[in-house]
């Protein structure tokens, strides 16, 4: 019998013996210190489990899709599948296929944030997801506020990451996937991949110097693939930010500023409108620029919010600050349209510090 099961017997028998009778400061003393030993042990398995897991984090890098603890007698099934353990604090082990099932199996990866979501994985956080199961699972942010299930394709917060980069880099993927306020872009063939699965909505969050928010969202956003120089398309607007990826209020600022339809152009591959030169290479970041833009959310960080200089090269939303004006957060994150009537659209949801 357990010392805590003996004191409990102790307890019933003083109860039913003699309902006046009371403990005495010893026998207190005694019951409190069970209960603490009891507190103490549950403290040391836990240390022992995080020490399993910091072990495992500092022996295993999870950037990559190739752990070490598979390179043994991995055969060619399983060559794409992720180990069960945690790993990167903050990468969560719902997420990283080998979740049990009830009958044991290993189940595949979700294929974006919405689908973790939907497995009541609803802590936001990195998440291996594969919209693709013919392709390697790749790191995603998952924002599981406003309303949850967002994959995370953009993020600006502090200007730590160079987003004046090749086509390559653009089509593969850039910047740091660790913490909450990291600065990346996902990859178009990634974000291609996320959006040929069907409709999505996409979600932008913006803060300015002063911390205020806004945000815009625009239905059925859709990439062409990279033969078509991932040609961009987007719906509907709603929102507080303004509706800049179209260009701005007037026809003129539409016909050489709206994104919808144009192409992505990086310095080393020009499909801009603009005939004289590249938009890419005057404004620093790659993005769908017409003759040039509204936007640019890859645009050169500024440490604060007006800028001058030849180009207007910041982080711009137009409609909001103007193209002078160069914003402080941005983050741009899909998700499948039937979401959005769940509680989306305060834009208080930003991850900005
Ligand atoms: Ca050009």
């Amino acid at each position: 019998m357990s010392v805590m099961m003996h004191w409990l017997l102790l307890l019933l028998l003083v109860s039913f013996g003699s309902p006046a009778l009371r403990f005495s400061d010893k026998d207190i003393c005694l019951l409190d210190n069970t209960k603490l030993k009891q507190r103490l042990k549950h403290l040391q398995d836990l240390l022992y489990l995080y020490e399993l897991q910091l072990k495992d984090i500092l022996e295993n890098t999870y950037h990559r899709t190739k752990s070490e603890l598979f390179s043994g007698n991995r055969s060619e099934q399983h060559e794409t599948l992720l180990p069960t353990t945690s790993g990167n604090l903050i990468v969560y082990d719902e997420a990283l296929g080998f979740a049990p099932s009830p009958f044991n199996r290993q189940v595949p990866l979700c294929p974006d944030c919405s689908a973790v979501y939907g497995r009541r994985s609803t802590a936001s956080g990195y998440y291996r997801i594969r919209p693709r199961v013919d392709r390697e699972p790749f790191l995603a942010f998952c924002d599981m506020s406003d309303g949850g299930g967002w994959t995370v394709i953009q993020r600006r917060s502090n200007g730590r990451e160079n987003f004046n980069r090749k086509w390559d880099d653009y089509k593969l993927g850039f910047g740091k996937f660790q913490g909450k306020n990291d600065e990346y872009w996902l990859g178009n063939d990634h974000i291609y991949d996320l959006l040929a699965r069907g409709e999505n909505s996409l979600k932008i969050d913006l803060v300015d110097w002063h911390g205020e928010k806004r945000y815009a969202i625009y239905e059925n956003f859709q990439l062409a693939n990279e033969q078509e120089n991932y040609r961009l398309w987007f719906g509907t607007y709603s929102g507080n930010a303004g509706d800049a990826l179209s260009g701005g209020s007037n026809f003129e600022d539409q016909w050489s500023a709206s994104h919808r339809g144009m192409q992505f152009t990086t310095f080393d591959k020009d499909h801009d409108q603009f005939l004289a030169g590249n938009c890419a290479s005057e404004n620093k970041g790659g993005w769908w620029f017409n003759r040039c833009h509204a936007v640019n959310l890859n645009g050169r960080y500024y440490k604060r919010g007006r800028y001058s200089g030849p180009h207007d090269d910041g982080l711009v939303w137009s409609t909001w600050h103007g193209m002078w004006y160069s914003l402080k957060y941005s983050a741009m994150k899909i998700r499948p349209p039937f979401f959005i009537d769940r509680e989306s659209g305060d834009g208080d949801n930003s991850q900005a510090s």
